[in-house]
This record gives structure tokens, C-alpha cells and sequence, in this order.
């Protein structure tokens, strides 16, 4: 992994920016700064709509319970995925995405050099001990010029990334609290997911993993 620490401006020491791949950049404690204002916001997003372990269109429970905020949800079904402007579970619109999730997402996604990212939705996940997501593309998106902009809280988690094809190895990525991690250009498609989760204890989460994952859906 290149590290492009050297680069950086002086007004941002404490993001290391680390290279992946084409397109794709892990900046490592981006989001830690914000870190209490964001955990507030899923708190107010989950009041609203409650995380909920959706069935995939295999007919299995994602391990990592979901909700979303914005103008388009991602959704799982047995019929499929897609994104849906309206949470089915309470017959209501997601609730709006807060403006600290909005400026994170922009400002990640300019610092890895997709300027005037601005999301449509947020996929918010919950991880527990033991919870993981295979390895998958994110295809369900019309525009993909515009990146996929990654946040990790809580308990740390291992991030498979970077392969073409669902049979090659991907690299394994360590994610800790507070890093982001952004892919687009000629990495837009690539495989990723996420390892069982590891048992453990974060200050501000607890026992759990959260994931915000802020897309350009229309
Ligand atoms: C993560 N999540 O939780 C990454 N993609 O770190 C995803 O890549 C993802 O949770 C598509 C649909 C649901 C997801
Ligand atoms: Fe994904």
C-alpha cells in the first residue's frame, strides 16, 4: 500500500490518505473529528426508522442490521434490491440525511479527488459480533461516475476490497473508528465486503460496528 501522507496539505495532518487501487483511497480517521455529532444523528435517523435485518433476494438475513437516511433507501427483499424513497416498515419517507453526514461524505470524496459528491442516500449498517457481508459489487446505482464514500465506527472490522471478479483475493483492509474509505473511477465496481466481526468493546458503540454508506442512487 502506498502511503500518500507526504502529500497532504498542512491543514489536515491527522488524515493519512492510503492508496488501494485506481479510484479508490482508504483516509484513515477522517470522520473522527465529527464523531459525536455523527453517532447523534444515526441515534435521531434510527428513532425514526429502527435498524432491521433484511432478507436478501437468496431468501437469507443480512447478519448486519439496516436503515437508511435521505431521499432513497437501499432496500433487500426476496423480490430483489433497489432503492426505495419510502422505509416499507413504517410507510413513511427516510428521515432526512443530516447536514453533518452530508458535508463528511462531500468532503471525503474531495479529498480522494471526486469533486461535488453529494448523496442521495445513506445506507446505515449495524454490525454485532460475528456479523459480516459477503463479497458483492454496488451495481444498483444509475451514475457511476459517483463514487461509494465508506464510514467506520465503533469496533474495528477487517474490509476485503479491490478484486474484479467475485474469485479473486481481495486485499484485506484493518478499519478502525473513524476511517473512510472511498471508491470510484476504474475501482467503482469492484468486489468488497466485510469479515466476521470480532468480538470487543468501543468507548462510544460499545459492542457493535457501524457502517455509513453514502451513494449517489438517481
Ligand atoms: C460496510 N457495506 O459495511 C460496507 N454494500 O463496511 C457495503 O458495502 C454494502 O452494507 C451494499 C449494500 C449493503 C452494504
Ligand atoms: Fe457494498
Amino acid at each position: 500500500m502506498m502511503d500518500l501522507t507526504l502529500f497532504e496539505s498542512e491543514s489536515r495532518p491527522l488524515s493519512g490518505v492510503e492508496y488501494l487501487a485506481l479510484g479508490s483511497v482508504v483516509l484513515r480517521q477522517f470522520a473522527t473529528s465529527n464523531e459525536a455529532e455523527i453517532l447523534n444523528a444515526i441515534k435521531v435517523v434510527e428513532n425514526v426508522a429502527p435498524f432491521r435485518h433484511m432478507i436478501t433476494p437468496g431468501g437469507f438475513r443480512m447478519s448486519a442490521a439496516m436503515t437508511n437516511c435521505g431521499s432513497f433507501g437501499w432496500v433487500s427483499e426476496r423480490s430483489g434490491y433497489r432503492y426505495d424513497a419510502m422505509n416499507r416498515e413504517t410507510g413513511k419517507p427516510w428521515p432526512p440525511m443530516p447536514d453533518v453526514f452530508l458535508k463528511l461524505a462531500h468532503d471525503a470524496a474531495a479529498e480522494a479527488g471526486f469533486a461535488d459528491f453529494i448523496p442521495d442516500g445513506c445506507l446505515i449498517n449495524c454490525y454485532e459480533p460475528g456479523a459480516k457481508l459477503s463479497l458483492h459489487q454496488d451495481k444498483d446505482e444509475q451514475d457511476k461516475t459517483q463514487p461509494i464514500v465508506s464510514v467506520s465506527l465503533g469496533l474495528p472490522a477487517v474490509f476485503l476490497f479491490g478484486c474484479e471478479r467475485r474469485d479473486e483475493r481481495p486485499q484485506r483492509i484493518p478499519l478502525t473508528h473513524g476511517d473512510v474509505v472511498v471508491w470510484g473511477g476504474l475501482s467503482r465496481l469492484s468486489y468488497h465486503g466485510v469479515m466476521p466481526l470480532k468480538d470487543g468493546s468501543h468507548p462510544l458503540t460499545g459492542a457493535y460496528r457501524m457502517n455509513l454508506t453514502f451513494r449517489r442512487a438517481r
